[in-house]
Order: structure tokens, then sequence, then C-alpha cells
């Protein structure tokens, strides 16, 4: 099947099971559920749960079982996008093309409509069956951990106390590696765990996630500088107003190249022991750093 049809399906099935899993807008109280329902169904491109079966199918396994944990990932981001949208954290009035949830609903329903997608990502990631290899406390240790203290909010808690300031190459890649990376991997990890993947398979996939998360960030930070400076009369938005350590800001532009094509060949690598089985991450790492996904 071509990636782009590939992509389509994945995304349609993920939107189904989501709308499966989520309290009908209806349900009371309905200004949560239509809170949530408006965050999730934004138009997200479903790069994490798309992963996460397609890192199930690279181990042999039943998409169908990957769609929990692909449901999860999915709410555990969106959360995290709702909460970052806040006045108190990014202060964005758009998202997905769309006015941000507490634009929306207001500041209080947006925090409490983060809280409750966060909540739900471990409700949905409980319907995940269990392998001979990997249990339900398997699940939730991998999705906790990633969404903790320890990767998600650190990063945030790193990246607000890092503004205004000049960060090292390694606070850098602690922020993305804490930020991005370490959801894309747990996602492809969950899904591996669904086909009871060997632990060097995860292994793989972790070395996969990192390298890809990251490299996509260093090219984001790229492209923010070189189509930047091709739009004429580009008036500062809010992020801009607030000056943060980028790749290019402290490697330069050649160097911040030079980074992105040694982390993705770093990524695709680490997928040579899946053969052609790892032909469909490949491709979608592929894209993904090209920007057509
Ligand atoms: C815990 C509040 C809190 C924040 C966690 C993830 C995060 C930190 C903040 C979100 C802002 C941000 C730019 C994060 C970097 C990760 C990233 C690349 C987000 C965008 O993901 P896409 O491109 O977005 O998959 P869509 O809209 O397609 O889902």
């Amino acid at each position: 099947m071509e990636l782009k049809s590939y992509l389509a399906e994945k995304a349609k099935r993920v939107d189904q099971a989501i709308d499966g899993f989520l309290p009908k807008a209806k349900t009371k109280p309905a200004t949560i559920h239509g809170a949530m329902r408006y965050s999730v169904f934004a138009g997200g491109k479903r790069l994490r749960p798309i992963f996460c079966i397609a890192a199930a199918e690279a181990c042999g396994g039943d998409p169908e079982n990957a769609l929990p944990p692909a449901c999860a990932v999915e709410l555990m981001h969106t959360y995290s996008l709702v909460h970052d949208d806040l006045p108190a954290m990014d202060d964005d009035d758009l998202r997905r093309g769309r006015p941000t949830c507490h634009k929306v609903y207001g500041e209080g329903i947006a925090v409490l409509c983060g809280d409750a997608l966060l909540t739900e990502a471990f409700l949905v990631l409980a319907q995940t069956e269990p392998t001979k290899r990997y249990t339900a406390r398997d699940y939730v240790s991998e999705l906790a951990l990633t969404g903790g203290s320890r990767h998600l909010i650190g990063g945030q808690v790193m990246d607000l106390e890092g503004e205004g300031k000049a960060l090292s190459k390694r606070d850098l890649v602690k922020i993305h590696e804490a930020k991005t990376a370490a959801l894309l991997t747990s996602s492809l990890r969950l899904g591996a765990m669904t086909a009871n993947a060997t632990p060097a398979k995860l292994d793989a996939l972790t070395t996969f996630g990192h390298a890809l998360g990251l490299a996509f960030q260093v090219i984001d930070d790229i492209l923010d500088v070189t189509q930047s400076t091709e739009i004429l009369g580009k008036t500062a938005g809010k992020d801009e107003a607030v000056e943060k350590s980028t790749y290019p800001s402290l490697l330069g532009l050649e160097a911040s190249r030079k980074e992105a094509a040694r982390l993705t060949k770093k990524a695709m690598t680490a997928l040579d022991s899946f053969g052609k089985k790892g032909d469909r991450l490949r491709e979608m790492a592929d894209n993904l750093l090209r920007r057509e996904f």
C-alpha cells in the first residue's frame, strides 16, 4: 500500500477508536467532554499512534491490538498541547489552525480538559491485551515514565526555566529528548509490546525513536530559520518575543544540517535487524524528516 493511503487509513482507524473510547459530547458535564473532543479532533497528524501501529506490524503483530496504546499516546500528546497553550505556559491563541482550548472554553476548563485527557489515556491503555512477555504493569509503567517529571513534564520545566537564557547544546538536547523523543519512543515501544516483541527489538526501537525525535527537532529549528527569512514583512509573534536557543543559534546552520543527517542515519541503522519488516517505519521516518507527513 502507498504510504499516503496507509497514513490516511490508520489515522481514520485511530480516530474511530478514540471516538469509541471517549465519553460522548453530550455526556454530563457536557462542557468538559465537548472540550476534550474539540481538542482531540482538531486535525492532528496522528504521528505517534501511527508509529505505534507500524511498530506493532514491524514486530509481526496485529494492528488492532495496538489500538489502545495508539489512542492512549495521542490522548497524552493532546493533553500536553492543551496545557502548553495555556497563558501560564506558551500563551497561544491558535493550535492546529483553530482557537486553542482555553480561548474557546476558558482557562479553568482547559486545565481540567488536559487533566481529563491524561487520565483517560491510562483508562484506554488499561484495555491493552497482555502478551506472553508484557502485562498491564509494563504498559502503564512505560507511559507513566514518559509522561511524568523524568521526561515530558521535566522537559517542559527545563524549557520554562531556560526562557531568556542561553542554553548549552547539552541542555537543548535534553529538552528535545524529554519533550519530543520520549513520547515518540514510547509509542513505538508500546506498539511493539502488543506484538510480544523481544527486548532486543524494543532496544532497537528505542534507538530509532530517540534519534528520529531529535532529528525532527533539529530540522524544525533549521526550517524556522530558513523559512522565516524567506517571508518578507513577517511580524514577530509571541514565540519570537522571547529569544529561544535553537540548534542553528548554538551550532550554526551548516553544523545543524550535519547533525540532522547524523541522527537520521542513526535512526535508519537502528532498524537493520527488522529487515524488510522495517520498511514502513523507514518510509515514515523518511517522510517525516522531509516534512511530507
Ligand atoms: C506537559 C504541559 C506539558 C507539556 C509537555 C509536548 C510538550 C511538553 C509541549 C508541546 C509543545 C511542543 C512544540 C512540543 C514538541 C513536540 C511536538 C513536535 C509537538 C507537535 O507535534 P505534532 O507535529 O502535532 O505531532 P500534531 O498537531 O500533528 O499532533
